[in-house]
């Protein structure tokens, strides 16, 4: 706990209400991307873990992907939770919400509208995030629509920190958005293992899944054509450049999103447009790329109901109940820990 450090927010001046933020990420993160980089880029196959799209700029260049025509996890995920929000708040007195990665507040926000003003003022909200920035607009926005609702931020990584957020149960853990898509599957395995490792039998955990669907359908996500996700791509770029001193010019790479079939995912590359020489003075490396190589920055994977039903055994979760869209575009899983018959 020596890294932590904690600091509220003011919002408005006159009536400063506030929001507690607790940092476990102080340092650690600087660490990460080093460290990262240095192996990521040091691979034959060049890659970046998706986590450093999530600056500032990079949270907000993905709330745009989430209004674009083509990007339809958003909205048919929300059109669930619009469904199944009472359903779900309803079956019993939380204290905890806690969002592991938090994204726009509106699909929260189905949740707690469902839970009414008495329930809400006994529970906390609980967003996890490693971008602070965008926790602290989460919170912002729920702060002023919710003044009944306690917030807790929690900037960390929450795949390897979950062990140090002060959770309080009955909880209701959110993995929304797919967010789990981004994991290798025996990561994902092991991440879903943690969690049920760490919840009782009372608690639930809702997990987004994006489903495979039509090929067209899946690319046109990840190739808009206003190149917002172009934009989010080469983002990773300015990440690097600012975070390791690195001389990369997004202006030399050219966004590439495929699905792979035989992986069951969306990949999203970075190729480069000619050969590249670039500096990242922070770390020391100096780094090359021919022309047509690419930096692997993204895997999303595409689900099916067997394959999710495979990982949730696996990780001993039992899945209590399973809300999808009319097309099974989108799945959002209710589960809870699987305790063995004795
Ligand atoms: C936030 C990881 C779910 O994989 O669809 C959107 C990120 N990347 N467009 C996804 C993303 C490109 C998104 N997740």
């Amino acid at each position: 706990m020596d890294m932590r450090s904690e600091e509220t927010l003011n919002s408005g001046e006159s009536e400063p209400r506030s929001v507690k933020i607790l940092n476990y990420l102080d340092g650690k993160y600087e660490n990460d991307i080093a460290r990262d980089a240095r192996e990521g880029l040091g691979a034959s196959q060049k890659y970046v873990p998706c986590k450093y799209f999530y600056d500032a700029r990079g949270s907000k260049l993905f709330e745009d992907i989430c209004h674009l025509p083509e990007y339809y996890p958003t909205r048919t995920e929300l059109s669930i939770l619009r469904e199944i929000a009472h359903e779900i708040m309803g079956t019993f007195a939380h204290k905890d919400l806690v969002e592991l990665g938090s994204g726009a507040s509106l699909k929260i926000r189905m949740l707690l509208d469902a839970t009414g003003e008495p329930n809400r003022a006994g529970m906390r909200y609980i967003p996890v995030d490693i971008s602070e920035s965008a926790i602290i607009e989460t919170a912002e926005d729920l702060l002023e629509r919710y003044p009944e609702l306690q917030v807790l931020g929690v900037v960390a990584d929450f795949t390897c920190q979950l062990h140090v957020i002060p959770m309080v149960g009955p909880l209701m853990l959110c993995f929304l958005g797919s967010t789990i898509g981004n994991m290798e599957e025996d990561e994902s395995i092991s991440f879903l293992r943690s969690v049920s490792d760490n919840i009782k039998p009372d608690d639930r955990l809702l997990v987004g899944f994006d489903m495979v669907k039509s090929r067209e359908t899946m690319e046109a996500a990840y190739n808009d054509s206003r190149g917002v996700t172009s934009e989010f791509n080469k983002n990773v770029l300015n990440v690097l450049n600012n975070e390791l001193k690195a001389g990369f010019d997004p202006s030399d790479f050219d966004h590439l999103a495929f699905f792979n079939e035989a992986e069951s995912r969306i990949e999203m590359h970075l190729r480069a447009n000619r050969d590249i020489r670039v500096k990242l003075e922070a770390i020391d490396m100096e780094l090359k790329l021919e022309k047509g190589e690419t930096i692997h920055t993204e895997n999303s994977r595409k689900f099916t109901q067997k394959s999710i039903e495979d990982m949730a055994n696996q990780a001993g979760l039992s899945i209590q109940n399973w809300y999808s869209d009319p097309d099974d575009w989108f799945s959002l899983v209710l589960m809870s820990p699987q305790y063995p018959e004795s």
